[in-house]
This record gives C-alpha cells, structure tokens and sequence, in this order.
C-alpha cells in the first residue's frame, strides 16, 4: 500500500516547477499504478498552451477559476472548482488562470516525472519501471 502526504513530497523530486505551474506527483510511473496522479497549482494570471500528443489526460479543478480553450475548435470553458475535463482526443488547449487554481491530474500512461513540455506544449512519452517495495 501506497501512503504519501503533500507536506512529504513538496521540494523533493516529485515536485516539478515551470514557468506558469508546479505540480506536486503523488503517483508515477515507478509506483507501478498504470497511470500518474498530480495535485498541480497554476500561477494566477498566466496561460499555458498544452497538448498532451502522447498522453491522456484528465485533470478535476479543486480550487480557484480560469478558461479552458479548445484550440482545435475556438470553444472556450469556464473552468472553477468542481469542473472536471478529460482530453480524451489527445486536445491541443490553452488553459488561463484568471485566479491561481489547484487540479487533480490523472495522466495514463503516466509520468515518470522528467517530462517538460515542448515548443508545443507536448510531453514525451517516457518510461520507467515501476519500483518493487520490499
Ligand atoms: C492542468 C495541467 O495540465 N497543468 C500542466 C501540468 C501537468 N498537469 C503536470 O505535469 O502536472
């Protein structure tokens, strides 16, 4: 069993930074689970261009408000706590954060955590083996 806190794996290397974002990954793909599980916080005020070519995606905003663009056909959502959306065509989208916002991102297959995005804001598809516990 898999037991982790948010205050045990901020500032080790399960907590990634960029420039619009930090994500804090209580599951990758060395724990061996089929997919990854990030609690990522968006800088308020910021945009990001995604798309996840190798990955999917769904991602269940927590706290804070933005939009969410569809690059593909101009829809724009309002995205604030209690909205989930899942990129189940591998969407090319832009996400603003009007205020800062905290989502539960589950990624399949999942992150290994070495992943940085693109020019185009895609992910490599990266493997690891998962790590036996003794
Ligand atoms: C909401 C979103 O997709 N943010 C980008 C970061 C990504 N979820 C990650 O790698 O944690």
């Amino acid at each position: 069993m898999i037991v982790r806190t948010l205050r045990s794996i901020e500032g080790t290397d399960r907590h990634t930074f960029a420039p619009t974002w930090n994500s804090r990954r209580f599951l990758l793909a060395r724990d061996g689970m089929g997919f990854s599980l990030h609690d990522t916080v968006i800088d308020a005020g910021t945009e990001t261009a995604m798309w996840y070519r190798n990955h999917l995606e769904a991602v269940y905003c927590i706290d804070g408000r933005g939009t969410l663009e569809d690059v593909a056909t101009g829809e724009v959502h309002e995205v604030s706590a209690g909205t989930m959306y899942a990129l189940d065509r591998h969407d090319r989208h832009v996400l603003r954060a009007e205020t800062t916002m905290r989502m539960v991102c589950v990624f399949n297959p999942p992150c290994t955590g070495n992943e940085v995005h693109d020019e185009q804001g895609v992910y490599p598809l990266l493997r690891d083996e998962p790590e036996l516990a003794g």
